[in-house]
């Protein structure tokens, strides 16, 4: 028999939940078949008898799985560079938002984007998340609120997957904002979501999830709860933008139509945490959108931890509250800001982002038969893809095995 590929002289972060913590192999290999892993392990266990087209020496460096980035708004147009000013000189993001800002006026830039443009500003920005070993991708629409700008979105997100070897999870997320349009009709705009949008979309196989978003500024609860009764019609799975400035028990909602993941979440309370534990929602922190709006108030860590709710961390890469294309950076802020550990913290960018996007059977830990996804990594310890702030460590990225 014989290998495509493999790995030699490694340390592997393996995150096999067979294993504690990181799932640490001292003297391990991992071998590539098809696109597969199909070893990954102590070097000594390797199967005998097998070789290999390639092999290549890590010389001790770390393998962790390949990163997940399971929270971005990658695909839009325009800037708020402006809106930043204003933020600066004292406005809120409430107050940008009130005043005609904020999301609609990326709406405005992204209607008047053509599929080209988006595309090579999203590759921009995708480019510097697969160079800090990113394999997966989650995207979400959202910057469109017209059935003709919401497919544009999808489509771009989609292509973005033949463009770049990346894998990539679209999201319609429809009920972002009300557009200008609607003349303050959230309800009317909620039914063209459900009654048009949302079955255009699914029909055009565009989305892999539906996401809303949860907030004063944004939908209720009740009107949160027909968008995601119309997903699962169509057998769509929900996540939700939860509890990020106020809490409106966005958490226990959208753990009660089994959510893939519910994110942000610095308002949330113990009985929302404890709805997530029983749903078995993964809980996305957005550190870069906490730091950019200079948010205070933290999501219950400890609560989390408590009830067991699996944690995972994200970039949250939009234009008004996490201007970030770095993983490694929001990785940072989730040490500094929410004092996660750095095994919850590289768990959360690799296992439990994977179950974020319900996508654990096959990619997100290094176990034989998933999709060989890796990021092979110039440090001494895991601690360091944590600690430094605007370095990249990086030593090659692998997508399915090559
Ligand atoms: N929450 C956020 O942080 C982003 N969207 C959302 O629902 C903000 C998007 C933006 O301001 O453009
Ligand atoms: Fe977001």
């Amino acid at each position: 028999m014989r290998f495509d590929r493999i790995w030699t002289g490694a340390r592997l972060a393996t995150l096999s939940p067979s294993l504690p913590g990181l799932g640490i192999v001292e003297r391990g290999a991992v071998a590539a078949k098809n696109g597969k892993i199909a070893f990954a392990g102590p070097e000594s266990d390797l199967p005998s008898g097998w070789t290999a087209e390639q092999r290549v020496d890590c010389a001790g460096r770390w393998i962790t799985p390949g990163l997940v980035d399971c929270h971005t708004h990658l695909v839009f147009a325009g800037d708020r560079a402006m809106e930043f000013e204003m933020r600066l000189a004292g406005a809120s993001y409430e107050e940008v938002a009130r005043a005609g800002g904020g999301i609609v006026s990326t709406v405005k830039a992204t209607r008047e984007a053509d599929e080209e443009t988006l595309l090579k500003s999203a590759l921009g920005r995708l480019d510097r998340l697969t160079a800090e070993g990113v394999t997966t991708i989650e995207v979400k629409s959202g910057y469109g609120l017209d059935l003709p700008t919401e497919a544009r979105l999808l489509r771009v997100a989609r292509r973005l997957e033949i463009a770049r070897p990346i894998s990539v999870a679209t999201t319609f997320l429809g009920a972002h904002a009300l557009p200008p349009e609607a003349g303050g009709d959230k309800d009317r705009y909620i039914a063209l979501v459900t009654d048009n949008m949302l079955p255009a979309i699914a029909a055009e196989h565009l989305a892999d999830a539906v996401d809303a978003f949860c907030e004063g500024i944004a939908f209720s609860p009740e009107q949160t709860r027909r968008v995601f009764d119309a997903a699962k019609a169509l057998g769509l799975p929900v996540k939700l933008h939860a509890d990020q400035l106020s809490n409106l028990g966005g958490a226990a909602l959208a753990a009660d139509y089994q959510a893939l993941s519910v994110d942000h979440l610095e308002y949330t309370d113990e009985a929302g945490v404890a709805a997530l534990a029983a749903s078995g929602t993964v809980a996305v922190l957005l550190p870069g959108a906490y730091y950019t709006l200079r948010e205070t108030h933290a999501p219950p860590v400890e609560t989390l931890r408590r009830h067991k709710v699996p944690i995972a961390v994200a970039t949250d890469c939009n234009p008004g509250t996490s201007p970030l294309s770095s993983i490694l950076t929001a990785m940072n802020m989730a040490a500094i800001e929410f004092r996660l550990t750095i095994e919850e913290i590289i768990a959360g960018v690799t296992r439990e982002a994977a179950r974020a996007l319900g996508r654990l059977d096959s990619i997100g830990t290094l176990e034989t038969g998933k999709w060989c996804d890796l990021a092979i990594w110039d440090v001494e310890r895991p601690a360091e893809l944590v600690y430094r702030l605007g370095f990249n460590p990086l030593y090659k990225r692998v997508r399915r095995g090559a």
